[in-house]
């Protein structure tokens, strides 16, 4: 690349970007800035006080109003330390039980950022109009829905919502809330309050017991070489939200830690610094750590099992958060950002499932994905010419390994000009992108936000003359920065103007301006570098000072700023492209609370380690809870080179999460799975193929997902949320509402793994129908995992539909025939869903879907299993007016067959196996094997090919 006049290649850009492990140095610790010092030191003096500490907030009782239609309540705010500055608090509760709370300062010298729910939220919620508020001298107060009270006491202020009388959320219960009202920097407090030097003096002393002797960091702020001209002047926020019946507490992603948080404030060495959120590109991050990574969700939730309420914090500045475990039962938390208003929700539950619904209510759930963006996804930095793509999926044909997606990282743009392809090495990209097509499948092109700064690059050029650009401090020239391309700017995306012009880059079809015209509609996009990542910026990111659209400073939005921005620029970008609407795919490496809306996200630059491979799969389950459910990390590892065995199990890991792709740094040898050698080779190709064969599972839980918030994968607290021993689990997981439990190995020289078994019911091994039985305690049992093996038990009482036509690519398989798992429960029933739809198109939003129900069911000696239309009693969506059962989709689909059912745990031999209103069928049976007390195999019923329809109602009767 030409930067300058200078020719950098991609090795001299590397040394620019740090290298070798996580240079923490980089980043800061709490203590190097300066609000989080400030915040946490209100906590140790709070601490040192013990009793003698009360918050200085207080709500002013005679202010408290409640609005007419009694469903707002408004109330004045102050603070001992500061008499004459008012904050206003804002309480309500949603149609669904979330309470709100919203606090900011009232005719304060500036505004505070408010915008950041404005970003994150999907609609403004309902509030509620069936809430009756008590108002009374020293509270007001509201009971609903099932035993929830919400009270804010006046004096100290504090909010507590209960459950049948036990404490659920207390905010500023130890008194550590604080909001830094806007001030003066000459004469902090004369100026507003008309004192002298003298007075100023003595009321900083006055204060001092609660905000320290000196102004820490108030104003300018240096960190390593830069400065931090913070002409706002101090504007932090801190609040503490405990949940002093709740043990454990999870979300807050993106964190490389456990699911269930461990404590920072304890002794812990790794953990001694709060989690921070503030998205950054952390450089070979540490496997266990609290550190900021490239995504930030301020979303909580806090379990027992008794109830899970959550917490979402709607803020979008730099935040950290200290948790505490004062006792085994109990959570402490200490929320302390850098600027913006109080804006918390408060979600009652009181399942996960509530929690789930009220926070997919309040961010939206993500869109259904294309279909084929659930099959397996090739990337490397690089794919280096159109040849080399076209070899690579030559290779993977006659490997016969299915992969849908190849994907092309930054040098396939001349000089690291996203969307201009380099003549040199891609001369053809619309021919390469047919190449892939033409197996139905797609590609995916890396469009970073960094804007060469290049008179040529009419991406640049025409961003700069419209204005659209970030600007520096001053608020008037154009931010400039360095990053691949070299010297570069950055569109600001919170301008509206930024994200229609954005969108439009990706149009294939000519126009008055410029647009890709050198892609097609089968090329998709990958945004990266969005936190954003800017090499000579501190900590990799861009100044808190600079300024973004409507005045505000970096510093109010960083943690949204790879949200409207990329993910919802682009995502609209795709969809607009075309004649016809399509469903779009984007892949994202920053994400805020809302994301999920627009796209996928992926762990980053991982390490090829076992522990990185482990900790992945806790960082997709705590996105998975928050929200961001399309999710995965690089097979394989990004940095290193894995050994096979290591890349085996990788493979395992990654075809049990929502987003498969495996990818590799531009160092590392190349290793597309068709390199390895034998055995290896075929493990991967059939750990592929189990991917494709439940492409429908994965499918019909993304379906699921978009309408109730449920996760895609579900970590245990979420599916058995009494199981204490469930609560800490974060190594093995289920998959939707499939039944299908999976325990990938993420150590090496492993033959056999533990898998807990919440229940008392049984478990089949999915590959070789071996049964083991839980207990009501929850057990543990042992599963044999040879390398070509992931432990994967189905759990009784479901039926798992599959597709096990070895194809190509998912595409091939649109007129596959079905195989319908059926585990009968330790009761002899079972039940599963099946979701369809066209994968590519929004006609499902017109009805055009199909959406089965198989339900097993068992009578003395008759056990009967049937297809059953489930569109028709619960419409898939809210927008979808009418349901016709012989829609486009499912005529499309009406020769689509069930090819095979195979029946595990039926206690004895059939004498018949009829299809209701047709004749005897086709069917082998396998005794079960095993003595009494001993884990057994289970008896197994293949009814061969029952000459039904997927999309068609039928009864199978099976009689003993
Ligand atoms: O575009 C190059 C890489 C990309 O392959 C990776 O997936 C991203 O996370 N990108 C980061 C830039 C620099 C990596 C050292």
């Amino acid at each position: 690349m030409k930067v300058q006049g200078i020719i950098l290649s991609a090795a001299v850009l590397l040394l620019l970007h740090p290298v070798s492990a996580v240079k923490s140095g980089d980043f800061k610790t709490c203590s190097q800035s300066g609000f989080c010092r400030r915040g946490r030191a209100i906590a140790a003096r709070a601490r040192d006080a013990t009793a003698s500490w009360k918050s200085p907030y207080s709500v002013d009782a005679s202010s408290v109003s409640v609005s007419s239609e009694e469903a707002l309540i408004t109330a004045k705010v102050q603070s001992s330390l500061y008499p004459d500055v008012d904050f206003r608090l804002e309480m309500h509760v949603e149609d669904d039980g979330v309470v709100r709370v919203r606090m900011d300062e009232v005719s304060g010298l500036r505004k505070r950022y408010d915008e950041a729910a404005d970003w994150a939220l999907v609609k403004e919620p309902t509030i509620s109009s069936d809430i009756r508020w008590t108002a009374g001298k020293k509270a007001v107060s509201a009971a609903y829905g099932a035993g929830v009270e919400v009270v804010l006491e006046y004096e100290p202020l504090r909010v507590v919502v209960r459950r049948h009388g036990k404490e659920q959320v207390v905010i500023n219960g130890r008194g550590l809330l604080h909001m830094e009202h806007f001030r003066t920097k000459e004469t902090p407090v004369a100026n507003e309050e008309g004192l002298d030097e003298q007075d100023v003096m003595t009321s900083l002393k006055a204060n001092a017991w609660f905000e320290g002797e000196d102004q820490d960091a108030y104003w300018e702020e240096s960190f390593s070489k830069w400065t931090d001209s913070k002409p706002k002047g101090p504007e932090s926020l801190s609040v503490d939200i405990d949940f002093p019946n709740h043990g454990h507490v999870y979300g807050i992603p993106e964190h490389a830690t456990s699911l269930s948080l461990p404590t920072t404030t304890g002794d812990d060495p790794f953990f001694t610094e709060p989690y921070r959120l503030y998205n950054l590109d952390v450089f070979e991050y540490i496997a266990s750590s609290p550190m900021s990574l490239y995504g930030a969700i301020p979303l909580m939730h806090a379990h027992s099992a008794e109830s899970t309420v959550g917490v979402f914090h709607v803020v979008g500045s730099e935040t950290w958060i200290d948790v505490a475990h004062p006792s085994p039962m109990s959570s402490q938390t200490h929320w302390i950002s850098e600027s913006g208003i109080l804006d918390l929700f408060i979600l009652p539950g009181p399942s996960p499932d509530d929690v789930f619904a009220q926070y997919a209510r309040l961010t939206g759930t993500a869109a259904l994905p294309a279909h084929w963006a659930l099959g397996y996804h090739q990337c490397r930095w690089n794919y280096v010419s159109s040849d080399d793509v076209r070899g690579v999926q030559k290779q993977f044909d006659e490997a016969d390994m299915p992969v849908d997606v190849f994907w092309l990282d930054i040098e396939y743009a001349e000089e690291h000009k996203y969307m201009i392809w380099d003549q040199k090495t891609f001369p053809d990209p619309i021919n390469m992108t047919n190449d892939v097509a033409a197996f139905g499948r797609k590609m995916v092109a890396i469009v970073d936000p960094h804007l060469k700064r290049a008179e040529d690059y009419p991406v640049y050029s025409a961003a700069r003359d419209k204005g659209l650009l970030i600007k520096q401090s001053n608020g008037e020239d154009d931010f400039e920065g360095w990053c691949w391309s070299g010297s570069s700017a950055w569109v600001d995306f919170f301008n509206p103007d930024g994200i229609e012009f954005w969108a439009k880059l990706f149009d294939p079809r000519p126009g008055k301006e410029w647009s890709w015209t050198q892609s097609t509609e089968d090329i998709y996009i990958w945004n990266d570098m969005n936190e954003p990542s800017i090499f000579n910026g501190p900590e990799i990111t861009l100044q808190k000072d600079a300024i973004h659209y409507g005045g505000w400073e970096h510093r109010d939005v960083h943690n949204i700023n790879g949200m409207p921005l990329v993910s919802a620029a682009t995502s609209t970008g795709l969809i607009q492209r075309g004649d016809v609407r399509k469903r779009p795919f984007v892949l994202t490496r920053s994400f805020f609370a809302g994301t999920q809306r627009y796209g996928a996200m992926w762990t980053g630059d991982n390490l090829g380690t076992w522990e990185h491979m482990a900790v992945g799969i806790k960082m997709v389950l705590s996105s998975n809870i928050a929200g961001m459910v399309f999710a995965g990390s690089d097979v394989g590892g990004f940095f290193g080179n894995p050994d096979a065995e290591m890349l085996v199990r990788w493979y395992h890991v990654g075809i049990f999460s929502p987003f498969l792709r495996a990818h590799a740094h531009i160092d590392t040898k190349r290793r597309e799975p068709y390199l390895l050698t034998e055995p290896y080779k075929s493990y991967v190709r059939n750990i592929l193929r189990l991917r494709y064969s439940m492409l429908p599972v994965w499918y019909t839980a993304f379906r699921e997902n978009s309408e109730t918030g449920r996760p895609v994968v579900r970590p245990h607290y979420a599916v058995f949320p009494q199981d204490l021993n469930g609560f800490a689990i974060d190594d093995q997981f289920f998959l939707g509402s499939s039944g299908l439990l999976v325990k990938p190995v993420t150590r090496p020289g492993v033959t056999e793994e533990t898998v807990y078994i919440p229940e008392d019911e049984v478990y089949y091994e999915y590959f070789s129908h071996q049964t083991y039985h839980g207990s009501a305690e929850g057990k543990n049992v042992t599963v044999p995992a040879p390398l070509d093996r992931v432990p994967l038990l189905v759990r009784g009482g479901s039926i798992v539909p599959t597709r096990e036509r070895p194809r190509r690519s998912s595409s091939l398989m649109a007129q596959d025939p079905f195989t319908l798992r059926v585990a009968l429960s330790k009761s002899g029933a079972a039940k599963g869903e099946l979701y369809l739809d066209d994968g590519v198109t929004f006609a499902h939003r017109d009805g055009a879907l199909v959406w089965r129900e198989f339900i097993a069911a068992k009578t003395s000696k008759t056990t009967t299993i049937k297809s059953r239309d489930l569109a028709v009693e619960k419409p898939f969506a809210a927008d979808l007016a009418i349901y016709d059962p012989a829609n486009a989709f499912s005529q499309s689909i009406k020769n689509v067959r069930v090819e095979k059912v195979i029946v595990l745990g039926l206690s004895g031999k059939p004498s018949s196996v009829m299809l209701t209103g047709g004749g005897e069928l086709v069917w082998e049976f396998e005794e079960g094997a095993g003595s009494a007390g001993k884990e057994e195999r289970a008896s197994v019923l293949t009814i061969k090919d029952p000459k039904v329809g997927i999309a068609q109602d039928w009864e199978v009767k099976i009689t003993l």
